[in-house]
């Protein structure tokens, strides 16, 4: 990484460096804080030229690699370090999955995986969350791992036969305590050198976990967080911290609330990893999988060797999907203009 071509190429000697590559951290719009590869956080605005450009083509986001120069003549921020380049994405984590067509918002780009956290008691967990939580990282094409914290509160067998079907499904799970130090050091390497983006439901212990394998970060804990003003559509942009060993972890509070209208609900069965042998096996082509004869993934239900659980999930999130899918298809922008006038 260190010695990429992009940056042995450009960069003059430290003091008088007038490019350097980094990582977009913070910012939404105006200005930008930017990471760069020797650990220096700088605050950069986008060149203009980029910022016509980008438009339609890429919307900067947190997570995204850029190159950034420090202008000679008028600087165009206080530090004079503008992005003169965005590199291209290895992956994205849209709240609009790809392929929906316009309107898909970006939470965090050149993401590795998606972590979810949940608590094992306090607050209960609630499966149905988790299984949305993870068809959006499915949805975007990114590997995902589940985390149950606050393992002590209660018995670590039972918790772990609870979610087994995880595990079977083909996802890393942890089992961790912040409180008695449990499953730390696994999760630590998990992250170590990946941008991974932190979700899950409010007081499961995601900011405790961090502070407690990155002492430095210092996040605050058991404060009330937006979760108590849901009905209210918050702004805040996501927030990639780094870390010590390298990598990110992309807090990211819009995704807790990230619905599930992007994706077409026909795309829905492959997100769930354990139902994907039996896709295509089914007598017709076009089986929601719900009342048809002859569904393969139903019989593989019935036979146990898929969840009924999370065939339930399924089965909630799809009729939930074209249940909106409905929605949109009968909502007219024109007729809508004019009532509002
Ligand atoms: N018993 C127990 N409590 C924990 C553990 N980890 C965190 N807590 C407590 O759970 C509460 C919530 O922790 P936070 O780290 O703030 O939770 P969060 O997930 O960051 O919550 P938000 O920022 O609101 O999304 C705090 O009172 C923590 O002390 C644990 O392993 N066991
Ligand atoms: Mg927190
Ligand atoms: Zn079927």
């Amino acid at each position: 990484m260190k010695d990429s071509p992009a940056r042995s190429g450009a960069t003059a000697p430290a003091s008088g460096r007038t490019r350097d590559k980094g990582v977009v951290i913070n910012g939404t719009g105006g200005i930008w804080r930017v990471r760069t590869e020797s650990g220096e956080t700088l605050d950069v605005s986008l060149r203009g030229r980029l910022k016509r450009e980008r438009r339609d083509i890429l919307k900067l986001t947190v997570g995204d690699e850029v190159i950034i120069e420090r202008d000679s003549a008028g600087a165009e921020t206080a530090g004079g370090w503008a992005i003169a380049e965005i590199l291209p994405r290895r992956s994205q984590l849209a709240r609009r999955m790809p392929g929906a067509g316009r309107g898909e918002r970006i939470v965090a780009a050149n993401v590795d995986q998606v972590v979810i956290v949940f608590a094992a008691a306090n607050p209960e967990p609630h499966v149905r969350m988790l299984d949305r939580f993870l068809v959006i990282a499915e949805g975007n094409g990114l590997d995902a791992r589940v985390v149950i914290n606050k393992i002590e509160l209660v018995d670590r067998r039972e918790t772990e036969k609870r979610f087994n079907d995880y595990v079977r499904a083909g996802y890393p799970v942890h089992f961790t305590s912040v409180k008695q130090r449990v499953g730390l050091d696994e999760l630590h390497s998990a992250l170590a050198g990946r941008t991974s983006v932190l979700s899950g439901p409010s007081g499961v212990g995601k900011s405790s976990l961090m502070n407690s394998m990155y002492p430095g970060l210092n996040l605050r804990v058991g404060e009330i967080s937006e979760s108590v003003n849901k009905g209210r559509h918050t702004t805040v942009g996501a927030v990639a911290h780094p870390l010590p060993d390298a990598g990110y972890v992309v807090d990211t509070p819009g995704l807790r609330e990230v619905g599930m209208w992007g994706m077409p609900s026909a795309h829905l069965d492959a997100c769930f990893p354990e139902l994907r042998p039996y896709l295509g096996k089914c007598r017709f082509n076009d089986c929601t999988h719900s009342i048809e004869p002859g569904c393969a993934v139903r019989e593989a239900v019935e036979g146990g060797d898929v969840s009924r659980e999370r065939y339930e999930s399924f089965e909630k999130l799809r009729a939930e999907m074209e249940e909106s899918e409905k929605k949109w298809a009968d909502y007219n922008p024109a007729a809508a203009a004019k009532k509002r006038r």
